[in-house]
């Protein structure tokens, strides 16, 4: 091996190295700091909610994309439950209708969520460069771009413990959604996690693994970027 050649990361690492990335999650977003304080108002909230209806509505296209690229069949069984758990099946509606219901607890008609009329153009492009990815790159890489989700349990507890006592308008009922991800974004990283830590082999497959981390961090950074220019333009309440 030559002496420029670097080790690989032992697993243990590896993993240290993906978490370490959770600096760069938009819990830290200024945006998402002030939802989580109180600091929003309704017109903010309710944009939020809106503009993350696209990123839910193409989570499940984003993750038949992976499927259709992917040709091993224990993956698929274990990926095809992503699907089911956004669209819903018989007796279980689904994230996108609970989402949906979030909308309506914030006081947002049906219509004004699924029409994506308020959906930002930061926002399309940023979920849009989500779902190409999956679709462009091989399907390993787009198993490990949901890796996000290794921080994602964390800010939607803190949405569950924030929110009724800083919004008391919004009806609690909406809170259902966060509930659902807890236990779902836990089992999905368990899969993907374990999967990204076995595949990536050289020390410049770690690497890449990491960019591909960072990729979807600022796909998520840049959806709040575009909320906040549009509806914080007197600035966010400090
Ligand atoms: O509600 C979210 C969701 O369904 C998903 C799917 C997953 C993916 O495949 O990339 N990522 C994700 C996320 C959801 N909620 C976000 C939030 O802040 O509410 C977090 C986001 C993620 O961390 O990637």
């Amino acid at each position: 091996m030559g002496v420029t050649e670097k080790l690989p990361w032992s697993k243990e690492e590896f993993e240290r190295q993906l978490r370490a990335k959770g600096d760069r999650y938009h819990i830290y977003h200024p945006y998402q700091v002030a939802m989580n304080n109180g600091k929003l108002n309704r017109e903010q909230i309710q944009g939020w909610v809106c503009n993350r209806f696209y990123y839910q509505i193409c989570i499940p296209i984003k993750d038949a994309a992976i499927l259709s690229n992917c040709p091993d069949r224990d993956v698929r069984r274990e990926w095809i439950q992503r699907i089911i758990d956004h669209d819903g099946t018989k007796g279980d509606e689904g994230g996108i209708e609970a989402w949906t219901r979030l909308g309506e607890a914030v006081g947002l008609k049906r219509e004004e969520i699924t029409s994506l009329k308020h959906v930002l153009p930061g926002v399309r492009f940023a979920v849009d460069a989500y779902v190409n990815f999956a679709r462009s790159r091989p399907w390993q890489e787009a198993v490990t771009s949901s890796l996000t989700e290794l921080f994602a349990p964390e800010i939607h507890k803190s949405r569950l413990e924030n929110w009724p006592q800083h919004y008391p308008w919004i009806d609690q009922e909406g809170y259902q959604y966060f509930r659902n991800r807890l236990a779902q974004a836990r089992r999905d990283v368990k899969f993907a996690l374990g999967f990204t830590l076995d595949h990536y082999k050289t020390r410049e497959q770690q690497e890449r693994a990491l960019e591909i981390l960072q990729f979807k961090l600022d796909v998520l950074w840049t959806m709040v970027d575009a909320m906040q220019i549009n509806y914080c333009k007197a600035g966010i309440k400090s």
